[in-house]
């Protein structure tokens, strides 16, 4: 899976056409490389980032989308937690919802079991504001498990089929180093549940700080490790930023297993 930020260039005065068609082009090139979805998002859900209105969003999200539809055959995934802005992708063309917030926004559930797409219902603690203030558990794999538990219960409650659920256990999102480490040795334990499994640790600080506190754009080969771990440890799709690097290590990978 492809990463693909869209948020408006504040290097560039070029407009909502020019964020747009640079876009559209980063996406064609993840693609060329060999990405097998690409992940659409509007919204940073980086640490203490600034909330996205639905309008804004969906002016970000809803043009790149189409253009993608249009051009591509490469499935495309929406992510947001907001079910205004999962109908429209959908609408658009996008064939799943990543979601950060697993359905728990007011209505959420309800859109994504009409939509009859696959949804990746990822793990956090806290909100992104606060997510990283103090994260504690009992047992980090064994609380993430019940989690999913608890959602997968609240999807299949809601009408969404669990052959359409992804689980993700959210990668720095609400845990310490540590936290990250334990989830990423112990990613095995996810498939008890028999579904797909999702990682993300591409470019993340758990990466940075393993490396001597390495800047985001020295994180590369530090992020392909991680990858290959989390496939090696059950991982069924990585969400990456380097798809050409990312892909070379996991062709490697496939010609010893
Ligand atoms: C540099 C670059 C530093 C990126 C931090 C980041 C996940 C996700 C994100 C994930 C799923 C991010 C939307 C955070 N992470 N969705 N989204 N799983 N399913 N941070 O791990 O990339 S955004």
């Amino acid at each position: 899976m492809g990463v693909l930020n869209i948020t408006p260039d504040s290097f560039s005065d070029g407009g909502q056409y020019f964020d747009t068609d640079k876009a559209i082009e980063s996406a064609k090139r993840m693609i060329s490389q060999g990405a097998d979805i690409i992940d659409v998002g509007g919204e940073s859900t980086r640490p203490g980032a600034q909330s996205v209105s639905i309008v804004d969003e969906i002016r970000r999200v809803i043009p790149v989308i189409e253009a993608l539809q249009y051009s591509t055959d490469t499935p495309i995934s929406i992510d947001t937690s907001k079910p205004e802005v999962m109908k429209l992708a959908v609408e658009a063309g996008a064939n799943m919802i990543n979601d950060v917030c697993a359905l728990s926004a007011d209505g959420a559930l309800e859109t994504a079991a009409m939509l009859s797409v696959d949804v990746c219902l990822m793990h956090m603690q806290g909100s992104p504001r606060t997510m990283q203030k103090n994260p504690t558990y009992n047992d980090v794999v064994d609380d993430i498990k019940d989690f999913f538990s608890q959602r997968i219960e609240a999807c299949i409650e809601a009408g969404i089929a669990k052959d359409k659920i992804i689980l993700d256990p959210g990668f720095g999102f609400g845990k310490t180093l540590d936290h990250n480490l334990e989830i990423l040795k112990r990613f095995n334990e996810f498939k008890s549940f028999g579904l797909p499994l999702l990682a993300g640790l591409s470019r993340k600080s758990m990466i940075g700080t393993l490396l001597d506190d390495r800047n985001v754009d020295g994180r590369v080969v530090g992020s392909v490790t991680g990858a290959i771990i989390a496939v090696q440890n059950g991982a069924d799709i990585v969400r990456v930023h380097d798809v050409l690097e990312t892909k070379d290590a996991l062709t490697i990978l496939g010609g010893v297993s």
